[in-house]
């Protein structure tokens, strides 16, 4: 994790104190939400993921099952944590909305649901880390050495964040909306609640089946397992997945950004890592098309692949082609897209291809509707973000 400096931390630090003291809003009101302490007791449905770390919790799913279903099994959805899963005291958890509103509220969550239209949505969640380990070969990364599973896709159900917001009344001069989760991260001797940040007009572009924002309460038919969020997360279609804070005990409407550690210093990509390119660099909120190989099977001479494909994160957007290349990114082919599709959602492909004894790298590269690529390669960067460049992978792990 980035470090929090000296000089970040006292941003931090006060931005925190002086909305508490200017909405008279402290952000402890959640009073049945207590900082958890580290338990590595891994819940017995996600063992067949790959742990990177267990405090905190950082898994991922194994390749081979990343593509088998357009809607990703809970079990086998990844896990990021920055720190311990808070112990949640479910009758006395609430959720705050404060700062620009006329009418600040609390609200547990069966209020939400009695007094909210009930919305859902399918999208695709992926980590700014996705892929971090391919930066990892070019020059060392510190942070989850990510492969190509954290990603995955899931029918959130909860209300519109749009409609939280109208009741509360927003004052004209609000911009952007901040989420506090109610876990405590520690970093640089500190703690603090992981947050995030959303721009008002991305909350406020709903269209009938898909929220701007969602504040979700279950996903995939079930209410949110504690590893994502529960009781109540928000969930951000097409932003990285940073953005869609888990345990979700406080929303801010404001004029500016959140100061909150990951929107003001981390989640930016810069190139070799100045304060000043810090301070300078925009937050990162839409994520960018990739695609990666997720199995492989030989089948009547032919060997079989499939993968997912992700547009990036921007309104209207969709998967329009998938190509593999099996000569190192010379000549292509179109891979058979799966019939699944959504706005902010991946998309499932799949090829049949010979693969020459001699070939070097297999290639796949992802483009959306509004034509945006997969690059031949990316500009490496301190923190390893955003990697989506044509996946390769050796033939020779294909060939046997
Ligand atoms: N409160 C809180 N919310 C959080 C995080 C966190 O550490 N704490 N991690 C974020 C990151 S970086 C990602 S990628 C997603 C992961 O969601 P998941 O664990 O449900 O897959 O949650 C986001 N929300
Ligand atoms: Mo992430």
């Amino acid at each position: 994790m980035h470090s929090v400096g000296r000089r970040q931390f006292m941003r931090h630090a006060v931005s925190s104190l002086g909305v508490a003291s200017a909405f008279a809003m402290p952000w402890t009101i959640a009073a049945g939400t207590a900082v958890g302490s580290w338990d590595e007791t891994v819940d017995p449905e996600t063992a067949d993921l790959i742990f990177r770390s267990k405090a905190p919790r950082n898994a991922e799913p194994k390749l081979g099952k990343l593509a088998e279903s357009w809607v990703t099994p809970t079990t086998q959805f990844y896990i990021r944590s920055h720190g311990a899963n808070p112990q949640i005291i479910p009758d006395q958890f609430r959720v705050s909305v404060a700062g620009l509103v006329e009418k600040p509220l609390e609200l547990s969550v069966q209020q939400l649901i009695e007094r909210f239209p009930a919305a859902a949505c399918t999208c695709t969640v992926s980590c700014a880390g996705l892929r971090r380990y391919e930066f990892s070969k070019v020059k060392p990364v510190g942070g989850v050495q990510w492969e190509e599973g954290p990603i995955g896709n899931a029918v959130w159900s909860g209300v519109r964040l749009s409609d939280v917001l109208k009741s509360a009344g927003v004052k004209a001069s609000a911009r952007h909306v901040w989420f506090d989760g109610a876990d405590e991260v520690r970093d640089g001797g500190h703690s603090f609640p992981f947050g995030g940040s959303v721009p008002l007009s991305k909350v406020m572009e709903d269209n009938a089946d898909m929220p701007g924002v969602l504040l979700a309460t279950h996903m995939n038919g079930q209410p949110l397992k504690a590893d994502h969020g529960f009781p109540l997360r928000a969930i951000v279609p097409g932003y990285i997945g940073a953005r869609s804070v888990k345990w979700l005990r406080r929303i801010v409407v404001s004029e500016a950004q959140s100061p909150n550690h990951f929107v003001a210093d981390a989640y930016k990509i810069v190139r070799t890592g100045t304060p000043q390119e810090w301070d300078e660099a925009a937050p990162i909120y839409r994520y960018p098309v990739n695609a990666a190989l997720c199995s492989s099977v030989t089948q009547e001479g032919r060997i079989l692949l499939k993968g997912y494909a992700l547009p990036s994160g921007d309104k209207n957007c969709s998967i329009n082609r998938v190509e593999i290349s099996t000569d190192s990114g010379n000549f292509w082919v179109e891979a058979a897209l799966g019939d699944e599709t959504g706005d902010y959602c991946w998309r499932l492909w799949s090829a049949a291809v010979t693969i020459a004894d001699a070939a070097a790298d297999v290639c796949i590269r992802a483009t959306d509707s509004l034509g945006n690529t997969m690059p031949e390669t990316v500009t490496w960067n301190p923190k390893g973000y955003l990697y989506n460049a044509w996946h390769r992978v050796p033939a020779k792990k294909l060939l046997n």
